[in-house]
């Protein structure tokens, strides 16, 4: 085994048990959990106690002052981000934040800049490109079997009760774009390339929450391609694929497609092929879930190998940008009813 990674976690709360199984999971390969931070002391408590981790805390400055952290990993909501990683960066600590990586593009450029002056990693845990039925599809894409991509759909909905794990979403102020959009704007990203313009039309359908919770955008991509990527937490049909991610990808020589189930279909040259994509249960996950709780094992994995290795992570702060000025550029259009350019880090 290689030299341990010392692994601190600040954030105990719903998600944040995906996290924890990874850590303790990827010991194995040198990580080592040392300790568990969260304001709500019985949260940090139980994370502690239930994970077999050495120390918990309440304070964050207390846990950074008092551990040598090698990878910090930060899983709260996205309010809290910017003040955290500051902090952190600020004592040269690497860091991993959750996504959505910021509030605003502000926030989310403050801290890709403070990292990039102290010269220290910041990636954002953003997981759905490591999702076992996504690697699978951009494999295949790399491949050349459908040459390049012309015509995309990337596709999530559904009406499961997210609301239940996540009552915060009640409030939100800008809502699915920012949540659920990165994710899907991000494979968009990872499977046609880089985004030159944005159109996006957007409804609030459940009048019990504050902001958009349908989405429905297109996309220029800078090789001419074309996408709409759509996604909604209001469609009511059965059954109800969450949290799968369907894709139908075109190019000149065939078409990839991945219907609910995963099953992808593989047409090249007139010829067609089925794989089975679906992701492994784990002894932690359980579905529906499992496909996005084995991407965490899979994301903190890179991020361990790529703090190793000193590279920059897939979703570095300076990637994730690209798709945070998607998601900035879909509520311009949406406001605006005209298509937007997504801006660029300075
Ligand atoms: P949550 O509210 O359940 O948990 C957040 C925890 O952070 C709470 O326990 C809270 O007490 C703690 N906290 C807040 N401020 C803190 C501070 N200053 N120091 C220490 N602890 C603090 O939220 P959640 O549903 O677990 O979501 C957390 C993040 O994970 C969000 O950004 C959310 O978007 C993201 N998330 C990601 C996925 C995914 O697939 N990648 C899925 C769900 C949630
Ligand atoms: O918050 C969302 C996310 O990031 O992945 C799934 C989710 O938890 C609900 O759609």
């Amino acid at each position: 085994m290689s030299d341990s990674v010392k692994v601190a976690l600040v954030g105990c709360g719903f998600f944040a048990r995906n996290h924890l199984f990874s850590w303790k999971d990827l010991a194995a390969e040198g990580a080592d959990l040392v300790a568990v931070c969260d304001i709500d002391a019985a949260k940090a408590e139980a994370a502690a106690k239930e994970f077999n981790v050495p120390r918990w805390y309440t304070d964050f400055d207390a846990m950074v002052e008092a551990e040598q952290i090698d990878l910090l990993d930060i899983a709260t909501r996205m309010d809290t981000h910017r003040m955290l990683v500051e902090k952190a960066i600020g004592r040269g600590i690497a860091t991993i934040v959750q996504k959505p990586f910021a509030p605003t593009w502000e926030d989310a450029v403050a801290m890709t800049a403070a990292a990039e002056k102290a010269g220290v990693f910041l990636a954002v845990h953003e997981n759905f490109r490591f999702q076992t039925p996504l690697i699978r599809v951009a494999e295949t894409l790399r491949t050349g079997v459908i040459g390049t991509p012309s015509w995309g759909r990337i596709s999530f909905r559904t009406g499961y009760d997210i609301y239940a794990g996540q009552p915060y979403f009640f409030d939100e102020e800008r809502f699915i774009i920012l949540d659920l959009g990165v994710h899907t704007l991000d494979i968009a990203r990872v499977f046609m390339g880089e985004v030159e313009r944005v159109y996006c039309e957007t409804q609030q359908r459940n009048p019990k929450v504050k902001a958009e919770d349908t989405a429905t955008v297109m996309l220029k991509h800078v090789s001419g391609a074309v996408s709409v990527v759509d996604f909604t937490y209001e469609s009511r049909k059965e059954p109800d694929p969450f949290p799968e991610t369907m894709v139908e990808i075109e190019g000149p020589d065939g078409a990839v497609v991945v219907d609910a189930g995963l099953t992808m279909q593989v047409t090249s040259g007139g010829e067609m092929r089925t794989e089975d994509i679906g992701a492994p249960l784990l002894h932690w996950t359980s579905k529906p879930w499992h496909v996005a709780q084995e991407s965490v094992l899979i994301t903190c994995r890179h991020m361990l190998e790529s703090f190793r290795a000193k590279d920059a992570a897939a979703t570095a702060a300076a990637d994730n940008l690209k798709t945070f000025a998607v998601v900035e550029a879909a509520y311009e259009s949406a406001a605006s009813g005209t298509a937007v350019k997504p801006r660029a880090y300075p």
